[in-house]
């Protein structure tokens, strides 16, 4: 046994328990250093990093909160209740890394598995986080807390019986619910929910209690058609459990990220909270990564400290409070501490601190949670209405391309389209602006630009705007007139086929560039990275790739453009018909900022599918730069964005 920190609970003393009258539930609270010895072994940066649990302590004790909490030292988790969810064989090759000698030996081990680090303490390290879990469910589950906040790492939700991954060793919270299950009738825990609001689907949960009807397992976690991690048809909302257990799993799996308070919220409203109530669970387990905080690296989500108390609050109505919450991914230091200390004020009974989600859920969260509740209404009965109109009418705007590309209608339609508008927008006040500078007017709209190549390296997207030459590229640009950063970046999937083709550029020499087919496709994935820049360096960036001059007089897409490509889903440039990435789509769009991207023509793919244009695989130099771009974006790891730039380039359109 460990001891964390001098202070204890108990020392709440004369207060017994009441503050000025007002009952204080009892909090236990676990944090032991020693978990902050796992790290990479050669002391390079990692996401799932010693600081993490760290910063959380350090925030709650600079709060004043760890003095009204019950703080306990961690404990290690035994081998026999471990092996309750893990093979031996799992149970010992953790237990072996510790008495290997040497660095190699326990690197070969982690080579072999999937988003995984070890050294000499990363053993310790998972027995104390697996161990602290199961002490915090044992105490709230006796009653001697009221509920707690285990503050462990290594995390766990992604360890399965027999295989570690996704930066986890045990599962520390599948090893307290089923020790609580099978290892403590005593306590009378008959029926656990287990909630994982980590932004990454709880894989390993899942498998652990596929068939068992005494765990009700929630996963709410970005999926995008199977293509985020840990990638596959698991996080599906159709796996919902088999045998006994049929009807005991639920996933709620985003299309697409940047989902905030308002698509968490809506998951909880419309699923998790009418589901929970019919369970009613005797105890809930909480997966608590913060991964899908605002700020976080992985994620791409945007949930506030406000969003986790909120829905923390709401699962307090349940099992009378008792509640254990995990930490589970989460990678933004700050956020991660933040999000910690507005949930531990929630469990500690203070008022949810000030905050409001002002947006709406997207459309796609609503089309999410639909499917989620008819396929589980069988087992669920309140959630067989449908939703009402009215509310799932208040949403963010359509991605407009998912719409155009199912119906027929042709590029010329769109010109005579765009004639017509750019007519009318003449009569009103396009003429001044022309004459003083269309510059500063689209400098007020920002927009997303969505690279699918090498615009997704920074370094390399940063030369349109900033000027100059990245490693590989064979000539410089001259970037954009407003050379100010994107003001934001994030990552997303779209349903479309990346393909490469055209002989050779000036930038890469021979071979072929990235292109994406403006049709949607369900069968395909392009991984792309978005940046928010404003509508006139969109511009710039659109003269450079077409091997246009950036000093024109008039802009290649102007206000009227954006309008129209926003209803009409793409739109090719006159202006840019020599060039190769004339066409701009729109991808969907986010509040009032369209998603966009710029591509080949549609005539431009049938000419590739002809052969009339080659398709060529990409050089060295430029499928380099992809590659590094989805590895620095957290994307993929370098195996992986290899295959997904292979598959693309090797497979015909
Ligand atoms: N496949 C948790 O949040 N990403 N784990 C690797 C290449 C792994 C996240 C990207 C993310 C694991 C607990
Ligand atoms: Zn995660």
């Amino acid at each position: 046994m460990a001891m964390a920190g001098e202070s204890s609970g108990k020392n709440c003393g004369d207060c017994d328990g009441k503050i000025a009258g007002k009952s204080q539930r009892k909090v236990g609270l676990v944090y032991d250093e020693t978990m902050c010895k796992h790290d990479t072994p050669d002391g390079e940066d990692h996401p799932e990093c010693p600081d993490r649990i760290r910063v959380i302590w350090e925030k709650l004790q600079l709060a004043g909160v760890t003095q009204r909490c019950v703080v306990l030292g961690s404990s290690k988790a035994q081998d026999k209740h471990l092996q309750l969810v893990h093979t031996k064989d799992h149970v010992n090759l953790v237990r072996s890394i510790s008495t290997k000698q040497k660095d190699y030996q326990r690197n070969r081990i982690a080579s072999q598995l999937n988003s995984i680090y070890l050294n000499g303490s990363s053993s310790e390290a998972a027995y104390l986080a697996a161990g602290s879990v199961v002490e915090v469910a044992e105490k709230v589950a006796e009653g001697e807390l009221d509920c707690g906040y285990a503050i462990v790492r290594p995390p766990g939700h992604h360890a399965e019986a027999d295989e570690a991954m996704g930066f986890c060793l045990f599962n520390n919270v599948a090893v307290a619910a089923s020790y609580l299950l099978n290892e403590r009738p005593d306590l009378g825990v008959k029926k656990i929910l287990i909630v994982d609001w980590d932004v990454h689907h709880g894989n390993g949960t899942q498998k652990m209690f596929w068939k068992d009807p005494r765990v009700l397992f929630f996963s709410v976690h970005r999926h995008e058609y199977g293509s985020f991690y840990p990638a596959g048809d698991d996080g599906d909302y159709n796996m919902v459990g088999e045998g006994p257990g049929e009807g005991f799993n639920i996933n709620v799996p985003w299309e697409q990220g940047r989902c905030g308070d308002a698509d968490y919220l809506a998951a909880w409203d419309h699923v998790l909270i009418p589901v929970a109530k019919e369970f009613s669970p005797d105890i809930i387990l909480l997966s608590a990564g913060f991964d899908a905080a605002i700020g976080d690296p992985l994620g791409g989500c945007r949930v506030t400290p406000y969003g986790y108390s909120i829905m923390l609050k709401k699962l307090m109505e349940f099992a009378r409070g008792k509640i254990v919450m995990a930490l589970e991914g989460g990678y933004n230091l700050d956020s991660i501490a933040k999000s910690s200390l507005a949930c531990v004020q929630v469990l500690l009974g203070d008022k949810p601190i000030q905050g409001s989600s002002e947006a709406y859920p997207f459309e796609s969260t609503w089309r999410v949670i639909q499917a989620v509740r008819k396929r589980l209404c069988a087992y669920w009965p309140s959630l067989v209405d449908e939703l009402p109109r009215k509310l799932i009418n208040q949403k963010t705007p359509t991605p407009s391309i998912l719409i155009s590309s199912s119906d027929s209608e042709t590029e010329d339609d769109t010109h005579r389209l765009l004639d017509q508008m750019s007519k009318l927008n003449i009569e009103n006040h396009q003429v001044d602006t022309a004459s003083t500078s269309w510059r500063a007017e689209l400098a007020k709209v920002d927009i997303w630009y969505a690279s699918y190549g090498s615009n997704m390296w920074k370094p390399r997207f940063l030369c349109y705007i900033q000027g100059g030459q990245a490693e590989g590229m064979k000539k410089a640009c001259v970037g954009s007139m407003d050379k100010s950063p994107p003001k934001e970046i994030v990552w997303e999937t779209f349903p479309h086929r990346l393909f490469f083709g055209r002989e050779s550029t000036v930038t890469w020499g021979v071979g072929g560039v990235a292109f994406t087919n403006p049709l949607t496709n369900l069968n395909y994935l392009t991984h792309m990275c978005l940046y928010r820049i404003t509508l006139e360096q969109f511009n710039d960036v659109l003269f450079q790739e077409n091997v246009l001059n950036v000093d024109s007089d008039s802009p290649l897409f102007d206000l009227a453009a954006l309008q129209l490509v926003e209803n009409k889903g793409s739109l090719s440039l006159e202006a840019a018909s020599d060039g190769w990435y004339g066409n701009v789509v729109c991808l969907g769009k986010e509040g009032d900022v369209p998603i966009l991207t710029m591509t080949c023509t549609r005539s431009a793919v049938e000419k590739f599918i002809s052969g009339e244009i080659p398709l060529r695989p990409p050089a060295k130099a430029y499928a380099n730069t992809l590659i590094r771009g989805l590895v620095e974006g957290g994307r993929f790891s370098e195996k992986e964005a290899e295959a997904y730039i292979d598959n693309a380039a090797s497979k015909p359109l």
